[in-house]
């Protein structure tokens, strides 16, 4: 129509949409035999927390079986799983890594 308000919303139905790439989780998933030490180890190492923020989350996937700990692009988040499992495999621990789509 030809009221102001018409104008604005038929410019935010027209605007093109702005493209951002997807974004991927990861995922660490609790086991029965990997030193709590080691996942805190990793999460500092490779996720850049603090002491206490690897603590909290390496607890969260002991209790709860599975958390997120960190969202990444797609080759990020891919590096940081295939950096974890490495870590893992050479110290013969069972921790997996996992990401999905966010
Ligand atoms: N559940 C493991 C233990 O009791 C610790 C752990 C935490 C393993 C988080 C994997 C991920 N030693």
């Amino acid at each position: 129509g030809d009221r102001p308000d018409d104008q604005i919303e038929l410019a935010v139905k027209t605007r093109p949409k702005t493209q951002r790439p997807p974004m991927y989780k990861v995922l660490m998933l609790n086991d029965d035999f990997t030193p709590m030490e080691f996942v805190v180890h990793v999460l500092e190492r490779l996720f850049n927390m603090t002491h206490a923020q690897a603590i909290d989350i390496m607890l969260t996937v002991h209790r709860k079986g599975v958390a997120v700990v960190g969202v990444f692009s797609h080759e990020v988040a891919e590096t940081k799983v295939a950096q974890v499992m490495e870590l893992a495999r050479r110290q013969q621990h069972p921790l997996q890594c996992t990401m999905e789509k966010e």
